[in-house]
């Protein structure tokens, strides 16, 4: 039996970050497709972001990714969001779009370019330090394309080096993010390619550092719940960047193509007591919404992870526990089952009503007019998009 009290606290309690870069638009390497009413500024992305959090009520933080959300006055944008009704988020870095990162940022063989890589991560915390966010997630393309290219151990101590240094910055509340990707855009040696390299990274750096886990950044058939429970245990994962696939890195929402494994990583969240505030587990969004109408889609995203975490929080974990340790195979996997097979959207829908909101966010959305009023209002300027 679970205690449907503490499920309907959990989940009123859950918080949800959106990512900045979901709102402009995006596309493939083939085409980017221009949506109607699609944000002009990171003003305006925030605004959009704020409409999740209205009809959701979970997700009340937004990442901003620099140079993409760059402004002049980051106190100003962080006044604007508490205006919006949410607040800023985690600072991404971004050493990929730039000639000089050919061949890597922090790993570069040219130390002039390791220092201006460096640089634009120390100046993203100064960012930090005005918009009062408390992570900041580093990504890397940096890596390799053929064998010989480059010294591979060389490299990491490049990262080791550039790591300690941005750990040797960071103030007392605030935290670096490692994200690992296994391929793309390097083809033969990413240089943070997955979380045994991340996490022996961020133990190097310190205790300040912890592993990100994308969920679109592994091979096919990888059991990325393992991974969960494992970096949990050791009291380094640092968040998580939520997005489905079901090649490589297809950024679609969460939840869409594999509900189940999202299920199964929730399962171990809670299990390993990553809801808590205590634990700083960061639950974010990182994904595009190339064909799909952008606030609906971070709003289904949004649900999703909902409807995944409130399964996880109805497995009988009293009755789990009794059939693992009776070895009683069958029953324990029923157990998972039983919750996983739950139908939770009448349970999301009496929290909802608990906090205030439509018990339907999609549908509350429609109705709201917030998408004509922006289709009639954001006439001229740039569309945001990746590298805006
Ligand atoms: C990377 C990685 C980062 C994201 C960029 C846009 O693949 O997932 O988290 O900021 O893409
Ligand atoms: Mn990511």
């Amino acid at each position: 039996m679970t205690d449907r009290s503490a499920v309907v606290a959990a989940l009123k309690d859950q918080r949800i970050e959106l990512p900045s870069w979901a709102f402009g638009n995006s596309g493939t390497r083939f085409k980017v497709f221009a949506q109607r009413g699609v944000p002009r500024t990171p003003q305006e992305k925030i605004a959009d972001a704020a409409e999740v959090h209205r009809f959701t009520g979970v997700a009340p933080s937004v990442a901003l990714h620099i140079p993409w959300d760059r402004v002049d006055d980051y106190a100003a944008l962080a006044a604007h969001a508490a205006g919006c009704g949410v607040a800023l988020g985690t600072i991404n870095s971004n050493v990929f779009q730039d000639d000089d990162y050919m061949l890597g940022s922090v790993c570069n063989p040219d130390p002039r370019v390791r220092r201006k890589a460096l640089d634009h991560l120390l100046a993203c915390i100064d960012i930090m330090d005005a918009t009062g966010s408390r992570d900041l997630k580093l990504w890397f393309s940096d890596g390799t394309n053929y064998p010989g290219q480059d010294d591979i151990r060389a490299r990491q101590d490049r990262l080791a080096e550039a790591l300690a240094a941005v750990h040797a910055r960071l103030g007392p509340d605030q935290r670096m993010l490692l994200e690992y990707k296994l391929f793309e855009p390097a083809f033969y040696t990413m240089d943070v390619p997955d979380w045994g390299t991340a996490y022996l990274q961020c133990v190097a750096a310190g205790p300040k550092a912890a592993v990100v886990v994308d969920t679109g950044h592994h091979a096919p058939g990888t059991n990325i719940e393992f991974i969960v429970a494992s970096l949990l245990r050791a009291g380094r994962l640092g968040g998580f960047d939520f997005n489905s696939r079901f090649y490589a890195d297809d950024d679609l929402m969460v939840g869409s193509a594999d509900p189940f494994q999202l299920f199964r990583i929730m399962a171990e969240v809670v299990g390993g007591g990553g809801l808590s505030a205590d634990l700083g587990v960061a639950f974010m969004l990182d994904q595009c919404h190339n064909i799909e109408p952008k606030i609906p889609g971070q709003i289904r995203s949004v649900m999703n992870v909902q409807e995944a975490t409130a399964k996880a929080l109805l497995i009988d974990q009293a009755a789990l526990a009794a059939a693992q340790a009776g070895g009683d195979v069958l029953g324990a996997n029923a157990v998972l089952m039983d919750a996983y097979n739950t139908d939770v959207r009448p349970l999301l829908a009496d929290v909802r009503a608990e906090m205030g909101l439509d018990p339907d966010p999609i549908a509350a959305y429609a109705r709201s007019g917030y998408f004509d009023r922006i289709v009639a209002e954001r006439v001229g300027g740039q569309a945001a998009g990746w590298g805006a």
